[in-house]
């Protein structure tokens, strides 16, 4: 077997009735076997675009596929999303390998270490990290944590370049149920001579560790099903000086126009727009952290309620909707819509003044769901005692509540994707006269 992930990984195939027989026998019994996943990568100019044409046009073409695959762009079959990016084509038109380095690696020699934040959703399953040499990958499957607190892993070694297809299975612990839980998972990992360590933060006791070649100094973090992307955010402080934690999907140099999705410095470097008022200075300059606590925010105290008309345009991604206090916020993420019309949507309570690192409390999406067309996107926003509720300006039936704190009382209405500012028109009214302060 190729892929030693295990764990439900039989391999479901479902093809179009045009497709013929002839043509299902020679894609099962002949899988192209397309090399590395850098050869992918220089074909693309552009390949973050490349990247985000691609999530969507999975996202699109997953309506005739089962849960978890996704339909290949010449409609020659349904791919699970856990053999996405594996180095083997499975579609015909090797669409399930196109736009594999888009996933941010990071340079991890030997005596590094470095932290990586993973926006871990369900629908990703799990996730691994593969370091890799110019040759080949080892790799890290965490599945969960187990009743006992501890990771439930996998470690394999001798993979490809994409890290899959591993012919040496060294360590299985995936005794008993295990989770993982929606939010940041926030993973310590050290490359020690021979070897890749990991823990997850705050949890130095409990190691997964794996054998790595000589040659090895590339460190990849990415779902098991990748069916959306999962933001991964390296951050190297013990990293020595010559390996500076470069994301390697970033251009070196400042380039006149930065690239799709991603935001331009003020002094012309670029970095992923998801990175806009994190709260750290991903720009060197620091201008993707300015005016944060000013723009796009409006009060909202409690039993007000009123309408922000959303300027939406596609580059921005995901709405995202926080109600804070001073110090915490309670963030609603809305993707877009469902197949059945409703609102696709993630609710977190307990994150920072900016609106993250919280904990889910609501997961309502598919992964297969449409974006928000571009135009203008009303919602209609109220603050109930201990609860925001957010739903689209026709749809009062399809409402969105999240647990908000005693304290709450501004309203930020924010892209995802804050490459380009996102208008939004706020008009707040108290929904009881003399009940508001
Ligand atoms: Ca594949
Ligand atoms: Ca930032």
């Amino acid at each position: 077997m190729g892929d030693v992930g295990g764990h439900g990984t039989s391999i479901r195939l479902s093809y179009h009735s045009q497709l013929s027989a002839a043509h299902r026998l020679a894609w099962l019994v002949a899988p192209q076997q397309t090399g590395s996943c850098a050869r992918g990568y220089q074909r693309m100019a552009t390949k973050f675009a490349i990247l985000l044409g691609l999530l969507a046009a999975v996202s699109q073409a997953t309506g005739d596929c089962e849960s978890r695959h996704f339909q290949c762009r010449d409609g020659s079959g349904c791919v699970p999303l856990f053999l996405r990016c594996d180095g083997i084509s499975h579609c015909s038109d090797g669409f399930d390998e196109e736009a594999c380095d888009a996933l941010p690696t990071v340079a991890l020699p030997a005596n590094a270490s470095v932290t990586a934040r993973v926006q871990f959703a369900t629908a990703h399953d799990s996730f691994e990290l593969h370091l890799c040499g110019g040759q080949h990958c080892s790799r890290v499957l965490l599945w969960g944590e187990g009743k006992d607190g501890t990771l439930r892993y996998e470690t394999q070694t001798s993979c490809n370049l994409c890290g899959r297809r591993c012919s040496n299975r060294v360590k299985t612990h995936i005794e008993g149920s295990y989770i993982l839980r929606p939010g940041e998972v926030v993973l310590e990992v050290q490359h020690r001579p021979g070897q890749l360590a990991v823990w997850r933060q705050g949890r130095p006791d409990d190691v997964v560790e794996v054998p790595v070649g000589a040659d090895y100094g590339t460190l990849r973090v990415r779902p098991y099903y990748w069916g959306t992307d999962m933001p991964v955010r390296y951050t190297g402080d013990s990293l020595p000086a010559s390996a500076a934690p470069s994301v390697t999907a970033s251009p070196a140099a400042a380039p006149a126009e930065c690239e799709s999705g991603k935001l331009k410095c003020k002094d012309g470097q670029c970095v992923s727009g998801r990175y806009r008022c994190n709260g750290s200075n991903d720009c060197r300059d620091g201008s993707d952290e300015e005016d944060c606590y000013r723009l796009n925010m409006v009060a909202l105290p409690v039993n007000a309620s009123g309408t922000a008309r959303v300027q939406f345009a596609k580059v921005h991604g995901i709405i995202l909707v926080h109600l804070c206090g001073g110090q915490r916020c309670s963030s609603v993420w809305l993707f877009g819509e469902r197949d059945n019309g409703t609102l696709a949507y993630r609710t977190f309570t307990g994150c920072n003044a900016l609106g993250w690192r919280g904990n889910g409390v609501k997961d309502h999406w598919s992964g297969s769901d449409k974006d928000f067309a571009p135009g203008e996107v009303v919602l209609e926003v109220q603050h109930r005692p201990g609860q925001l509720a957010v739903w689209r300006q026709d749809r009062p039936d399809d409402v969105v509540e999240v647990p908000v704190g005693a304290d709450y009382g501004m309203l930020r209405v924010r892209p995802a994707y804050w490459v380009a500012d996102m208008p939004v028109q706020f008009t707040i009214a108290a929904t009881k006269a003399g009940t508001t302060k």
